[in-house]
């Protein structure tokens, strides 16, 4: 996406400042929220440790979330401020390839926000953006703005995808029932751990990964799609995740030492 700020093509950090300048853009025009200002600063942090780019480990997770994708009756995908300024042509493409609809869901809303959000996503290609209707369904026990959904979206969903979230409304959401695919950099956060699928990457590689892996499978037969969703194991990826960073991170240190 173009950015105000010409960034020139060879400078290192030509990518990580663009998407600074991109979300910057986004607080402008009202999507972004200004503590997903904040949330971006840890998820690059994050990104940085995992070396920015995509581990093994989110390839298969991204592999699972395809899978189910394709398996669930109603799908639906929550899209917040960061979400629809880093990368909205890939939600619209992604919401084309796997039949879930998107739904504008904010944890600091107000309806300018949300006319933002949606607009934004208009923009990409979307043609029918849920979530700004006048009816709205309750997520019980949650205390939230996120709270209120869309009765024909995520309140009657069996799978959701919820990236860059909340734990709170992760957690709700598992006690409602909803089988829960999140995206998030930090591998210890309550969303991570909480989650049925976590893709432990940047939103900018994992929505086009997820794409490609459900263009892949579509050539599967019905079983082997039942197959990879099922053999998937959060907890065994996330593991491995933290034990890829410790690695990693280990290899630097020896490197400086030597
Ligand atoms: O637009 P709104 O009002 O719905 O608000 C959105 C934010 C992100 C502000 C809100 O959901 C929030 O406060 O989220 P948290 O609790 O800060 O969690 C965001 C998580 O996303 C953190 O664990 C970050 O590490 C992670 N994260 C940030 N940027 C990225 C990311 N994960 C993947 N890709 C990123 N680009």
């Amino acid at each position: 996406m173009e950015t105000r700020l010409k960034i020139p093509k060879n400078h290192p950090r030509a990518d990580s400042i663009r998407i600074r300048e991109n979300l910057i853009e986004g607080e402008e025009r009202s999507i972004v929220a200004k503590a997903g200002l904040f949330a971006h600063g840890r998820g690059e942090a994050f990104d940085y440790f995992i070396g920015e780019a995509s581990m093994p480990t989110a390839l298969s997770a991204a592999r699972a979330a395809a899978s189910s994708l394709l398996l669930a009756s109603h799908a639906v995908i929550s899209v917040n401020g960061n979400m629809a300024a880093l990368v909205p042509e890939a939600l619209v493409e992604l919401s084309m390839e796997s039949g879930a609809p998107l739904e504008v869901n904010l944890f600091y809303r107000s309806r300018k926000r949300e006319l933002a959000v949606r607009d934004a996503l208009l923009a990409a290609g979307a043609t029918n953006v849920l979530g700004l209707g006048a009816r709205t369904a309750t997520i019980p026990e949650l205390f939230s703005e996120r709270r209120k959904v869309d009765p024909d979206g995520i309140y009657r969903a069996d799978v959701v995808v919820v990236p860059l979230e909340d734990g709170d409304r992760t957690e709700a959401l598992k006690r409602m029932g909803k089988f829960v695919i999140t995206i998030d950099l930090n591998p210890l956060s309550r969303t991570a751990q909480s989650a049925d699928i976590t893709i432990v990457d940047n939103i900018t590689r994992a929505i086009p990964n997820i794409i490609s892996a459900i263009r892949e499978l579509r050539s599967c037969d019905a079983e082997s799609i039942r197959s990879i969703a099922r053999g998937f194991d959060n907890k065994k990826n996330l593991s491995e995740v933290i034990i890829f960073i410790r690695d990693r991170l280990t290899a630097l240190a020896e490197e400086e030492r030597d």
